[in-house]
């Protein structure tokens, strides 16, 4: 049996935008469908216990999961066998995540503030009271201009739901949380191959170069690519080298850990592909095939990024670029991972680009063992289909920031407050920017707390964030065990589609996303004549999955969305060995996965009524669909001109180079010796502020000391528990001290995750308070027996904006602070942000923009750029 093909199709949808498209499917494998039989019942309580497939929603990674439920109650949540991403392995969040439905601090009722906006004091209404309340301020709204309704939404996987919601309403004020996510690096990939992300096939790698990626803690799909590296390592002998400013336990599980200064490693990258190019040990042949550069070219442009100095910037040894590029391309087959470290920089999408040119130079690919495309699958949205707003909409599409195209939501308190756009209604959907954000409190929460800028805020959220905390009015959400959504993750190299769906019935007066806005769509438009209600004729969740999945080919054969319910993810594509992660067929034969996508051949039929230009690309009704190389007609890459873009002309016309480039954050630069600079980082057992309830992930971890390096610490007269004042140039904290070799001399780290002010009793150890009579029936016993008393600081008040010209990610990692012994009248916890400073650091972050004079500064070659086609090799080398 062979494997199930990834279509051409398939490919192509994958790699296109996450914009929802119609899934053609492998074929299924009926036949390895796994019969389950019998019954289970649990040894305590007796009851009958039924095991629900579902996929993970503690985190971002969205594993394959069970959950085991007895008399109505989750009893345990364990990998689902069958995933052939997570193959049966649930991370230490993924088993605790029942406790996101028993947090005993949960909202199950819709809320109306009654005090001051923060001041805790609500009141317990009813649904069609909050409905009715809401409809009336959402007419009003819509009389003045329907742009003044905003939404902002964090971790959305609804599945397109929450997007239709806004286009029922007609407005283009949708804002996200990319941007303080990780932004720049899609930004920096997208124009170079098509898509926002890599899939390394680690497990059959010989080398990896890490750069700035937590894959064993962190990372998009740290369970599933932390077992591909653990095979390599183990059975392919593959050597890994990880670039972090902190010895991660990615870093520490790694080969060699090669620290350096951060922000820096772009300048690293194009060294090591300096030296590539330079001993001429580039893929020649898949360069001139497949870019749109020569090597010529790329050999002329490369020359100027010596070791030399790389090194003067990053810290690294010379020699150690030296070897490592030579190790990189002499090692066969090889990959590149990069995550957050790279990209969160002021530059951070040229050091993006400059780290994947690398695994591009070598001819590394799409090859087993390589360089993977991302292989995922999307689903069809039910008919009719609201269309696009009227009117586009400046928070959503900042005008001076024209490539960033996941946005730039870091910045929208300050623009709010410059009234470039007025907003009547906010709603906010897992999302807590007031604690998540740069400025936390002292500037999301100054916003939230002017009702003049914000005159309506409406939280859907099962839980009291420090957002939520400051809404109007709280619309019960439900938890990711209780509702409907589709979803699938480009997680492995084995496309899926899996669901969501209530393992339990949802508690209190609850309701799942989808149906709380198909509610107060029918609110505002009873009888349909608005013509909202026609996009939300929906009778419950389940129905309105049925529209997503009883219609994709191959699964309708196989059952469509019973059997999602049945299996939680589709295809099958064989029985998995646990032990081996090896998928085989009935006969035992082992089922691989498909590799070199962009070669796949466009068939007669794709080639029917297609043009090709002089530069080989193929058309289909003005839509590039592949690229005639060789006499062949190709696929291609899913970029507009089906080829990998070294040279992005597009950035050139704003005067960014469009060649890899590097580019220092001048206040690095000019770092005096007292000096250094802070990053944060996330931790394995919790994610941001969502696991703040979360009682068996706090007892793991609840505090968050600074990490300081030795030689650092030792001139400071620093040890560890030592109590540290910590300063920016927007505020100051006072925190605990860890010190230790695992850090980069010029750095120190905080873990985030820690130090709220909200988000229920035992994220604020205020374990004495009564529960709020709108949350949970049942007290959790356990709440008594928390013997810690620590619950961390938050980093974020101090942290100051800063947004990426290109990609408009946040600069997380840019933040030069001094660190001095705490004073007489510091306090373990304070932390001070102030706006006006938080303020002027948005005033002066806007003058890096395309639009400002910094850019100008930064950039003095951009009056010389031609535009497109005629670029100047200017950059790197030395500033
Ligand atoms: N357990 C857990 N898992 C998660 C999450 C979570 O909160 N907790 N969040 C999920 C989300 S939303 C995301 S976006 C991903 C993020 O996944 P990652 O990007 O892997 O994680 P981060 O901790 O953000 O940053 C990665 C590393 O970058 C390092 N770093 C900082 N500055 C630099 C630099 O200039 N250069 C280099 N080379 N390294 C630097 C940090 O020390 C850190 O170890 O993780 C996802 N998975
Ligand atoms: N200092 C610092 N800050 C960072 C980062 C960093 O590296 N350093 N990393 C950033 C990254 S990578 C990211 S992605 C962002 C994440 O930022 P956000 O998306 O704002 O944060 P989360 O904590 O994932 O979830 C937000 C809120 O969603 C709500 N929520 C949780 N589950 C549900 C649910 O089922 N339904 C509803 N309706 N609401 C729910 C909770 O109230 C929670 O507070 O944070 C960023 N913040
Ligand atoms: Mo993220």
């Amino acid at each position: 049996m062979e494997m199930p093909k990834v279509t051409r199709r398939t490919f192509l949808k994958v790699s296109a935008t996450t914009g929802a498209a119609a899934a053609a499917a492998p074929r299924l494998l009926n036949a390895m469908e796994h019969e389950l039989g019998g019954k289970d019942f649990g040894p305590v309580t007796g009851a009958e216990r039924k095991a629900i497939p579902i996929n993970c929603h503690v985190c971002n990674i969205q594993d394959g999961a069970i959950a085991y439920v007895e008399n109505d109650r989750v009893v345990k949540l364990e990998g689902n066998p069958e995933h052939v991403s997570t193959r049966g392995r649930l991370c230490a969040k993924g088993n605790a995540g029942m406790w996101y439905s028993y947090d005993p601090d949960r909202i199950l009722y819709p809320l109306k503030r009654v005090g001051a906006r923060g001041e805790g004091k609500w009141k317990r209404i009813t649904w069609d009271e909050a409905l009715t309340e809401l409809a009336g301020k959402l007419d009003a709204a819509l009389k003045e201009d329907p742009n003044t309704i905003m939404l902002k939404y964090g971790r959305n996987r609804s599945g397109g739901a929450v997007d239709r919601f806004m286009k029922t309403l007609g407005s283009a004020t949708v804002v996200n949380h990319t941007s303080v996510c990780e932004s720049s690096k899609k930004i920096g990939m997208e124009p170079t191959w098509g898509p926002d992300i890599e899939t390394p096939d680690f497990a059959n790698a010989k080398y990896v170069l890490n750069f700035g990626s937590n894959i064993l803690e962190a990372a998009y799909f740290h369970n599933p690519l932390s077992q591909r590296v653990t095979e390599g390592r183990v059975d392919n002998h593959m050597k890994i080298v990880t670039f972090d400013v902190r010895l991660s336990n990615t870093a520490g599980f790694s080969d060699e850990w090669v620290p350096v200064h951060p922000g820096t490693d772009g300048a690293v990258a194009l060294a090591m592909g300096h030296v590539i190019l330079r001993d001429d040990l580039q893929d020649s042949e898949f360069i001139e095939t497949w870019t749109n550069v020569t090597v010529k070219e790329l050999k002329e442009h490369y020359k100027q990024f010596t070791p030399e100095w790389a090194s003067k910037i990053s810290g690294v040894p010379a020699e150690t670029i030296e070897r490592i590029a030579t190790e990189f391309a002499t090692t066969k087959p090889a990959t590149l991972f990069t995550y957050r470290g790279p990209a969160k920089h002021l530059y951070g999408s040229y050091n993006e680009r400059s780290c994947m040119m690398l695994p591009i130079m070598t001819g590394n690919v799409e090859k087993k063992g390589g360089y993977c495309l991302p292989r995922g699958m999307g689903w069809p949205q039910p008919s009719p289909e609201p269309g696009k707003p009227k009117k586009d909409s400046y928070l959503a599409h900042p005008t001076e920031y024209p490539l960033a195209g996941h946005k730039v939501s870091h910045l929208v308190p300050f623009w709010i407050a410059d009234g470039k756009q007025k907003i009547n209604v906010y709603f906010t959907y897992q999302d807590n920017p007031v604690y998540t954000n740069p400025g936390a409190m002292a500037v999301w929460g100054k916003l939230f707390k002017d009702e003049k800028l914000i005159p309506y805020l409406v939280s859907m959220s099962p839980f009291m964030g420090e957002e939520t905390a400051l809404a109007d009015l709280i619309l019960p959400d439900c938890p990711y065990l209780e509702r409907w959504e589709p979803e699938s993750m480009p997680n492995s190299l084995w496309p899926w589609l899996g669901i969501r769906q209530p393992v339990h019935k949802s508690l209190g007066e609850s309701r799942e996303n989808r149906i709380m806005m198909r509610d107060i769509i029918w609110k505002l438009d009873p009888d349909g004549k608005r013509g909202m209600k026609q996009f939300w004729n929906f009778k419950d969740g389940e129905d309105y999955m049925r529209h997503h999945f009883d219609n994709v080919p191959g699964l309708k054969e196989a059952g469509g969305l019973n059997f999602l319910k049945k299996h939680g993810v589709w295809p099958i594509y064989g029985k998995l060995n646990p032990k081996t992660g090896k998928v085989s067929d009935k006969t035992g034969r082992e089922i691989k996965a498909e590799y070199g996508l962009f070669k796949k051949e466009l068939s007669a039929a794709d080639m029917a009524g297609t043009a090709t230009d002089k530069n080989g690309v193929i058309t289909k009704n003005g839509k590039a669909i592949g690229v005639k190389r060789n006499g062949k007609n190709y696929v291609g890459f899913p970029t507009g001109n089906r080829i990998i873009n070294v040279r992005v002309d597009k950035w050139a016309e704003y005067g960014f180079n469009p060649m890899p480039t590097f580019k220092r954050i001048p206040w690095h630069e000019a770092m005096k010796d007292d000096e250094l600079v802070m990053v944060t980082f996330k931790l394995n057992v919790m994610k941001q502020s969502r696991t703040a309830a979360v009682k068996w992930l706090a007892e793991i971890a609840h505090s968050n000391p600074m990490w300081i390096g030795t030689s650092t610490a030792a001139k400071l007269g620093i040890k560890t528990g030592d109590l540290v004042r910590v300063e920016s140039k927007v505020g100051h904290l006072v925190t605990k001290a860890y010190v230790t070799e695992g850090i980069h001399p010029r750095t120190v780290a905080i873990p985030t995750g820690f130090g709220h002010w909200e988000y229920g009793r035992l994220a604020t150890l205020k374990l004495k308070d009564k529960k709020s009579e709108a949350s949970h029936g049942a007290d959790d016993p356990d709440l008594n027996n928390v013997w810690w008393d620590d619950k961390g600081v938050h980093p974020n008040n101090i942290i100051p904006v800063v947004a990426d010209p290109i990609g408009g990610s946040q600069g997380w990692y840019d933040t030069v602070v001094k660190v001095t012994k705490a004073g007489p009248n510091d306090k373990y916890g304070d932390s001070q942000g102030d706006w006006e400073k938080h303020y002027a650091a948005y005033k002066e972050t806007m003058r890096y923009a395309y639009t400002g004079d910094l850019h100008r500064k930064m950039h003095p070659e951009m009056a010389s750029w031609a535009g497109p086609g005629s670029v100047k090799h200017h950059e790197g080398g030395g500033h």
